[in-house]
């Protein structure tokens, strides 16, 4: 909206003022993707009773001589250990799965096909995790690792993370990258912070922007270091001044151990798996469909959120403000399992009749009305895996005394309901005396009474 050049300072106070680009709030519903070595093993123990383990965490569950980091779940590491012990050989490395990292099967325009058809605007695939492996020609990758550590020079010989921008741009959607600042056994990271941080990670994420042109950075793996150790302000201040996504790029809380909490206006606040925020603040809810977010086998039907469930989890976070980004874990060889498409087909399939309740929509008085008319009381703020508003007055994920979730967007206002309901009595809601009710996808006048 600003005609001339703005520049931002390394500081947040400056850093600050920048107007986060409107279609982040106004896109709603994003398609998350982890992808990479950890696809082949494709493995993570499912234990309800002591929380759920990501498999895309595989190698750093197996390998026993890292010191740095929280003690993880033993009994969860036991169990990855001895899968691997048992599937792969005590003696087989991590690296060894590089070669078996194929992507033979990869279609990115029928992948990008299919997140359209889902009904999101914005892709976000693991430019890189944790274990460093690179979805693109890194050159600081393979020289830093001593081996090929992209999939260009790799195995699937092939720029993946290229070409799913190329067809998901082509699809009309954004286009933006995760990529974690910490790599868990990069030779360089464990002899010399400063040094990965200065010769490896800036040069590479810079390199990243410029190539690819991400709307999105969903930066991770930030904890080890605050904001100031991973020149997080200069990185940002470039971004928002000179890079060539200044005026569209979005970005996550994760740039530091000190930013996930400062809820600012230069990032969004990323909640995960968790019950997520309120409208007073950007937000983003990250999930998979099922516990993990790299592919994980050892997962049965049972373990997979049902369509109505996340039908119902976007319609939940958006009432609050926020977007969700929901997760698919792709093959080794390329494939999105075909249940994870019958997902993403069931959520489209409803957004096209009441996707208008959804987009550009903005949160209203108060999100939803719970059981018999009961409005839910004062907001408090929360953070990741904490509980929000809706959880002070119902458990999380259960929808069963909501009425209505509400959304608005110009005069209209939005009521979603979570089952068939006869008659609904709205509470709280000032409404003009003229007012008229439809059914979306419809063109069902439905009868208003209206009192007080
Ligand atoms: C976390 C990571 O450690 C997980 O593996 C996942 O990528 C999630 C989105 O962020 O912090």
């Amino acid at each position: 909206t600003i005609g001339f050049a703005q520049t931002y300072a390394p500081n947040w106070q400056s850093l600050n003022t920048r107007k986060m680009p409107g279609w982040f709030h106004q896109a709603k519903f994003g398609i998350f993707i982890h992808w990479g070595l950890y696809s082949v093993p494709a493995y993570a123990p499912v234990l309800s009773n002591s929380g759920y383990d990501y498999s895309e965490w595989y190698w750093r569950r197996i390998r026993r001589d890292h010191t740095e980091g929280p003690e993880q779940n033993e009994a969860s590491r036991q169990l990855f250990t001895d899968f691997h012990n048992r599937v792969y050989g005590k003696d087989f490395k991590y690296e060894q799965f590089a070669p078996l990292f194929k992507a033979e099967l990869y279609d990115p325009h029928q992948w990008a096909q299919l997140f359209k058809s889902a009904g999101a605007k914005y892709v976000v695939l693991t430019s890189k995790h944790h274990e460093g492996y690179c979805l693109w020609n890194s050159p600081e990758a393979d020289r830093d690792w001593g081996r090929p550590w992209n999939s260009v020079t790799g195995a699937p010989k092939r720029d993946l993370l290229g070409d799913l921008t190329k067809a998901v741009r082509a699809e009309g959607l954004k286009m933006g990258v995760y990529y974690s600042l910490y790599e868990w056994f990069n030779p360089l990271w464990l002899t010399d912070k400063k040094k990965y941080v200065t010769e490896h990670m800036l040069p590479q994420l810079k390199e990243l922007v410029n190539q690819y042109k991400p709307s999105i950075i969903f930066a991770d793996g930030e904890w080890d270091l605050p904001d100031t150790g991973w020149h997080s302000l200069q990185f940002l201040s470039w971004l928002f001044s000179e890079s060539p996504v200044k005026n569209e790029v979005v970005v996550d809380d994760r740039w530091g151990s000190n930013t996930r909490s400062m809820n600012n206006g230069a990032m969004y606040t990323t909640s995960e798996y968790g019950s997520g925020m309120d409208k007073s603040i950007t937000w983003e809810q990250c999930e998979g469909i099922g516990h993990s977010f790299g592919y994980n086998r050892n997962e049965q039907l049972s373990d997979y959120k049902t369509g109505r469930d996340l039908i119902l989890m976007l319609v939940d976070i958006v009432s609050r403000g926020g977007n969700l980004l929901l997760d698919v874990g792709p093959t080794a060889d390329g494939r999105i399992p075909v249940i994870m498409q019958q997902r993403l087909t069931e959520i489209g399939n409803w957004l096209k009749i009441n996707g208008e309740a959804i987009y550009g929509t903005e949160a209203y008085t108060h999100p939803y009305q719970w059981s018999k008319g009961i409005v839910p009381g004062k907001k408090q703020g929360n953070y990741m895996n904490g509980y929000s508003t809706a959880e002070l007055t119902r458990p999380k994920k259960d929808t069963a005394h909501i009425e209505a979730f509400y959304t608005t967007k110009g005069a209209d206002l939005y009521c979603t309901l979570p089952a068939y309901q006869p008659e609904l009595r709205l509470t709280g809601v000032k409404a003009p005396k003229s007012t008229e009710a439809g059914l979306l996808g419809t063109d069902i006048k439905l009868p208003v009474k209206q009192s007080g």
